[in-house]
């Protein structure tokens, strides 16, 4: 098998979310960091325009977006599975709320001055930080993602916990006695709020919840070896993307498999991937496209929660 390759940074907590379930699978993948803010032309050399973190890259198929990286790891590597209950509503459902609702609580609680940064990046400089800042804030541009204010944040945190709590019950996982997708996206958006000293003490009533975490950890990340993004580049070169399975053009408004179309996010990071397209499932969008430094690779996103446009 060809050895996944995570493109990631250390104190993403998507990142995070996907090194937990290659850990949870006690997988060997290739790790290749990649900067935290724009530019990233190595990134984008591979993806044509996606920067959200983190992508999995298989030879010259590049999966976006943690919803499509976990069935993509489900698929290559079916046990454990992370979906021990069939792919159903309440998971997708919990899954979804925490990486799309819980994600915007906690990060401004976990990356307050002195949180998450401080531990990951010591010795970031002023100018570092606020250009940190000017990056999040032109990505968010045109989106429709809120961050409210910290009060805000951490007001409806407190409230959702006590109800995590209970969930978790005499369970150790979310669902049942097994972990799912939900529980490693719940496990990732309290991550900030649970490494940080000064913002642990928000979990700390709630032991269940710190034994969920403590549960969660104890998975590890897998066996990770380094690669440099050239490599990946010069690997994703060599390679040939994999064929798509049942190909189909579903609800795409007259835009046929083979057109050249744009696919984008719908909330935030507006960046949109131009190329052919060659799936358009329910779950998942695909388009081949060519450039001179990864030649030819399929960049695949979830159909929810990304837009399919002909390009422009
Ligand atoms: N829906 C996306 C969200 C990913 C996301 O927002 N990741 C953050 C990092 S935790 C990000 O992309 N930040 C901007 C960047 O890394 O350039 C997913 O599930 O992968």
């Amino acid at each position: 098998m060809n050895e996944p390759i995570l493109h990631h940074y250390p104190v993403s907590p998507f990142a995070e979310k996907i090194r937990a379930m290659l850990g949870y699978k006690g997988l060997a993948w290739k790790s290749v960091i990649i900067p935290m803010m724009m530019p990233k032309p190595d990134v984008i050399a591979l993806t044509g325009g996606y920067r959200r973190t983190p992508i999995l890259q298989i030879g010259a198929d590049i999966y976006c977006d943690t919803a499509l990286i976990a069935r993509v790891l489900d698929r290559i590597a079916p046990a454990p599975t992370i979906f021990p209950y069939g792919e159903n509503f309440a998971n997708r459902a919990m899954a979804y709320f925490a990486d799309g609702v819980m994600f915007n609580l906690s990060v401004p609680i976990g990356f307050q001055p002195g949180g998450m940064m401080k531990l990951f990046l010591p010795d970031a400089t002023p100018e570092f930080l606020a250009d940190f800042g000017k990056d999040r804030a032109a990505m968010r541009q045109g989106g429709t993602i809120r961050r409210g204010p910290l009060a805000e944040s951490k007001a409806n945190l407190a409230s959702l916990l006590p109800r995590i709590e209970t969930q978790l019950g005499d369970r150790p996982f979310l669902l049942g006695a097994s972990a799912s997708e939900c529980d490693f996206s719940l496990y990732h958006v309290l991550w900030p709020v649970w490494m940080v000293p000064a913002t642990r003490p928000m979990l700390e009533v709630f032991p269940k919840t710190l034994a969920f975490m403590e549960r969660m950890t104890a998975f590890g990340h897998g066996k990770p070896s380094e690669m440099t993004s050239a490599r990946a580049l010069d690997f994703a070169k060599k390679s040939r993307p994999v064929a798509i399975e049942r190909p189909q053009a579903l609800e795409t408004d007259g835009i046929a498999l083979g057109d050249m179309v744009q696919v984008m996010p719908v909330d935030y990071a507006l960046d949109p991937v131009q190329g052919e397209l060659l799936q358009c499932s329910a779950d998942e969008i695909a388009v081949r496209r060519s450039g001179p430094r990864a030649a030819t690779v399929v960049v695949h996103f979830p159909r929810f929660g990304y837009q399919l446009q002909r390009a422009s």
